[in-house]
């Protein structure tokens, strides 16, 4: 791919309505004209509806379902969370990636990638990751903290992911604390929260967060066809993972700057709304062991109160619940 072409499609997702002629793309570029008919042509076979009209110029209808760093990079400038984005076609994972690269830096970061070939939930399960289908990303950030803090981000984040994904769901989303986002009872993501610490704090904090957006019924495999679900399927058109990335990202920042100046009771009550576990009878598995009960609260710590059916009441911090 031509170095330029990252450029070629920011300018013409900039000027989305209107026809951009291959003078202004080349001059703006510095390249030919020739080259710039090159780059149009190469996009067009990615897949890009681009209309190319003599003498008018090339007008970009819609994108094809894949990241363009090009669109990514302006669009994720427009906040201050990270210094760099990284962009892939296909990777084993976006959290592997991410963790071997933060070392021997300071940088915020985050990765996307269209497919994931060896995506990763909690305890090594794999995380289901079709190309062109949904949004795969890690996100690497440094807040100055103790690791204690870490259960604390992860609540954080959970409310984040929730409010970006309802402003594309027609139906209510929900937290199934402490790892998944629920629609209609069907999971339409997970994330997880992994550190890098040292004796004076956490070095980094690496997020991963697997959205289901685009799937139709059947694109899930088998196992996930009566668990799973995708935004789309809630909304009455396709999401536009562009404008759904900077929704997430603004989403993300806010709650960002919320769990680095609030304690975790500021928005207990909002998390509680949020949660999809009240009022019914839960199978809980904690260190490999598992019990009946219902969830009865979450304190201001962010420990899920639970009470089992023997009566007996537990704190978790975190726990695999079966609804
Ligand atoms: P989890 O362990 O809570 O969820 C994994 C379980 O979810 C699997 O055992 C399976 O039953 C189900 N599952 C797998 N894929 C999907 C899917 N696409 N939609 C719904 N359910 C599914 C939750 O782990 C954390 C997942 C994080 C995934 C992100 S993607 C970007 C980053 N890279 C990476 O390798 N992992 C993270």
């Amino acid at each position: 791919m031509s170095k330029y072409s990252q450029n070629v499609i920011h300018i013409l997702y900039q000027h989305q309505l209107e026809y951009v002629s291959g003078q202004y793309i080349a001059e703006q570029l510095n390249i030919s004209r020739t080259s710039v008919k090159k780059i149009i042509d190469q996009l067009k076979n990615e897949g890009c509806d681009i209309e190319s009209i003599n003498h008018r110029g090339h007008r970009l209808i819609t994108l094809p379902d894949k990241w363009y760093e090009g669109i990514v990079g302006p669009l994720i400038q427009e906040q201050s969370l990270f210094n760099n984005i990284e962009v892939h076609e296909s990777i084993n994972s976006t959290q592997l990636q991410a963790k071997q690269q933060l070392v021997g830096n300071k940088e915020s970061f985050l990765i996307l990638s269209d497919e994931q070939t060896q995506g990763k939930g909690r305890f090594n399960r794999p995380w289901t990751s079709a190309k062109s289908k949904g949004l795969w990303m890690s996100i690497v950030l440094r807040p100055e903290v103790a690791f204690s803090m870490i259960t604390k981000f992860n609540l954080f984040m959970a409310l984040g992911i929730r409010d970006a994904i309802q402003q594309f769901s027609n139906d209510e989303v929900k937290v199934k604390w402490p790892n998944d986002i629920y629609i209609e009872g069907r999971k339409v993501c997970g994330f997880l929260t992994e550190m890098v610490a040292n004796s004076d704090g956490i070095e980094a904090v690496i997020c991963g967060i697997g959205i289901n957006m685009n799937h139709h019924a059947e694109d899930f495999v088998d196992e996930l066809k009566h668990k799973a679900t995708s935004i789309a399927l809630h909304s009455d058109d396709k999401i536009n993972r562009y404008q759904f990335l900077k929704s997430l990202i603004t989403n993300i920042e806010y709650r960002y700057a919320q769990f680095n100046t609030k304690p975790f009771e500021a928005i207990r009550d909002e998390y509680i709304e949020a949660s999809n576990i009240w009022n019914k009878e839960l199978r809980f598995t904690e260190n490999n062991i598992q019990f009946n009960g219902k969830a009865v609260d979450i304190d201001n710590d962010g420990f899920l109160i639970v009470k089992d059916n023997t009566g007996e009441t537990k704190k978790l911090m975190s726990a695999d619940i079966e609804i």
